[in-house]
C-alpha cells in the first residue's frame, strides 16, 4: 500500500504527477505545511507538517513523505524516480544508461533549477517583483537559470523528451523545479526548446488534473 503525504501546493505534486501517469493506486494525505496555519498545534487544525503523527513519518517536518510498505522515503526527487522504476514502466528508466540520464537531470533539477526559480515565485508571492531590492534579486535569479536552461534548450534541440525518446520521470522531476520560474516570463524568453517542452509536458493529461486537484486544496 502507497501513501503519499502532502497537499498539491507543495513539492508533492512531483510523485502525485508520476503515481497519476502510471496509474498506481495509493491513499493521498494533504498534509499542509505548518508555517501557513495560524496554529498548527491547535486541536481544530488540519493534519500539519507540526503534527505529531506526521513527525513520526518525516522527522523532518516536511512534506512530501512517501511511505510504501516498509519504505519511508522523504525527497520528492527521489520518490519521483523510485516510482516510476519500481511502477512505472516506461516512464521509468529501460536501462543503466537511461538511469543515469534520468538521475542527470533531475539532479540539474534540484542543484541548478529549483531554488532560483523558488526565488522568482517567492518575490512574485510577496508582492516584491516592483521594489528595488526585488527587482536585483530576480535578475540574479534569471542570470542563475541562464546555464542550465542553455543546457536543456541545447539538448531539446532535436529531442522531444529529456531521455529515451519518450516521457520520462526525467521530464516530471525537471518541468516540476522549472514550473515554480514560469510566472516570470523574461527567465524562459530566450529558450523556446524549453517553452515547448514545458508545454508538451503540462498538456498532459495526468498534470493536469493534479492541477486541477491543487486548485481544489485550501488556500
Ligand atoms: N528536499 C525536500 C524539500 C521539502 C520541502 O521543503 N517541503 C516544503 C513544502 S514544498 C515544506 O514542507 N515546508 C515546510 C517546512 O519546511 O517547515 C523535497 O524535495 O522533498
Amino acid at each position: 500500500m502507497i501513501t503519499l503525504y502532502g497537499c498539491l501546493r507543495s513539492r508533492a505534486s512531483r510523485p502525485w504527477w508520476l503515481l497519476t501517469e502510471a496509474g498506481v493506486d495509493f491513499t493521498h494525505e494533504p498534509v499542509i505545511q505548518a508555517y501557513r496555519l495560524p496554529d498548527p498545534a491547535s486541536a481544530q487544525a488540519p493534519f500539519n507538517t507540526a503534527s505529531p503523527a506526521f513527525l513520526k513519518v518525516n522527522p523532518l517536518g516536511q512534506i512530501p513523505a512517501l511511505v510504501d510498505g516498509g519504505l519511508v522515503l522523504t525527497e520528492s526527487l527521489a520518490m519521483t524516480l523510485y516510482l516510476g522504476r519500481r511502477y512505472g514502466g516506461d516512464l521509468g528508466p529501460r536501462d543503466l544508461s537511461e538511469e543515469g540520464e534520468a538521475l542527470q537531470w533531475a539532479f540539474l533539477a534540484g542543484t541548478g533549477v529549483e531554488a532560483p526559480a523558488l526565488d522568482l515565485l517567492f518575490t512574485h508571492m510577496r508582492g516584491e517583483a516592483t521594489t528595488d531590492a526585488g527587482k536585483a534579486r530576480m535578475a540574479a535569479s534569471t542570470e542563475a537559470l541562464a546555464r542550465p536552461l542553455a543546457r536543456i534548450d541545447a539538448h531539446l534541440t532535436g529531442h522531444e523528451w529529456l531521455v529515451g525518446g519518450r516521457f520520462t520521470t526525467a521530464d516530471i522531476a525537471l518541468a516540476e523545479c522549472l514550473r515554480y520560474a514560469q510566472g516570470h516570463a523574461p527567465a524562459l524568453a530566450p529558450f523556446d526548446m524549453v517553452r515547448d517542452w514545458m508545454a508538451r509536458c503540462q498538456a498532459r493529461p495526468a498534470f493536469q488534473a493534479m492541477m486541477r486537484a491543487r486548485e481544489a486544496e485550501p488556500v
